[in-house]
Formats: structure tokens, sequence, C-alpha cells
């Protein structure tokens, strides 16, 4: 069979076309830490989150230091992040790993930090784990980024980075185990 000489380059060109399209998903997917939502950050009742009666730190959403580890719980509903909405920016320290736990207690939303790579899915039932570490000090817009009902276009908040030094443990009410275990029995007594 006799192939002209322009077929054949065409067909070159377009299996070259079709093999770079798969190498840049391939990487997209794979090599750029791309993630999606999984079921490592657990799974959680959306009704619960709702009601505040998890039994999990979502019930009281915030900066919790777990094992050393500064760990951000934050609800996600229509249409503000709790923290990070209106006047309770999330507050973290400069240069310290942070992981943050989101849950939706209502329908789908995102969670996606200006400027980073922080970016996720919440999903109602499911909690979505983002660690980062923020080396400069700054505010930091926090957005929902999936269409989450009428006033999605103002569900936004942000993420203050404060120096470690200034970063004050007890303004921030961070909860610490033991503290909590005292208050408890003081209560119970
Ligand atoms: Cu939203």
């Amino acid at each position: 069979m006799q192939v002209h000489r322009f077929e054949k380059v065409w067909l070159g060109a377009a299996i070259l076309l079709i093999v770079g399209f798969i190498a840049t998903i391939a990487y997209g997917s794979v090599g750029v830490g791309v993630g999606m939502v999984d079921d490592s950050g657990g799974q959680i009742s959306a009704q619960a989150v709702q009601n505040g009666n998890t039994g999990t730190p979502f019930d009281d959403p915030g900066v919790v230091k777990e094992d050393g580890q500064y760990v951000v719980y934050v609800v996600a509903r229509q249409f503000q992040f709790v923290p990070g909405s209106g006047d309770t920016p999330v507050r973290v320290p400069a240069g310290a790993n942070v992981t943050f736990r989101v849950t939706s207690a209502d329908v789908v939303h995102g969670f996606s930090v200006v400027e980073t790579n922080i970016n996720t899915m919440v999903i109602p039932g499911q909690v979505s784990e983002v660690s980062a570490r923020f080396n400069e000090p700054g505010t930091y817009g926090l957005i929902c980024h999936e269409y989450c009902g009428a006033a999605h276009h103002t569900m936004g908040g942000s993420v203050e980075v404060v120096p470690p030094e200034e970063y004050d443990m007890q303004q921030e009410n961070i909860e610490q185990p033991e503290d909590d275990a005292q208050a408890q029995q003081e209560a119970d007594q």
C-alpha cells in the first residue's frame, strides 16, 4: 500500500499529540501532588456536624494542638467557614506544619487558600485533610470554589499567619486536652 509522504507526516504528528496529551494528564494527576478527596480524613455524620454533637473537635471548631502539630478544624456551611469567615479568621503560626481538617454541615463546598496549593472539595459526611506550612506571615484569602447556593459568591474568609513569637496560645483558645479534662472534673464536682 502506498501512503503519501504528507499522510505519514500528519499521522506522526497526530500520534505525537495524543501521546503528549496523555503524558500531560498523567503528570497532572500524579506528578504535582494533586489528589482526589478520599476517606483518609475519615467520615463523619453531616447531621451531627450540623447539630454540633459529633463528639469531635468539629463541635467547637478551631485550632487544636495534637501531638505537637497544629490541627485546624473548620466547618463549612452555607455560607461561611467556621472559623475563617467574618471576624474570626483562622490564625496559625508561621513556619509550623498545619493540618486543616475540613468538613461540611450541609452541601458540597470548596476550601481554597489563595496563593497556596491548599485546595480541596468539602463533602458532607467526609473530612478533607490538607497539610501545609506557611513560611511568610500575612493574611491569606480563603474562598469557597464550589457552587453551594444563592450566596455562594459571598462565602469566603481569611487565614492569618502570625510570627510564631506573637502566636499566643491562650488568646487563640487552643484546647489543651489536660485543661479540658480538668475543667470537666471541676464542672462535675
Ligand atoms: Cu460554599
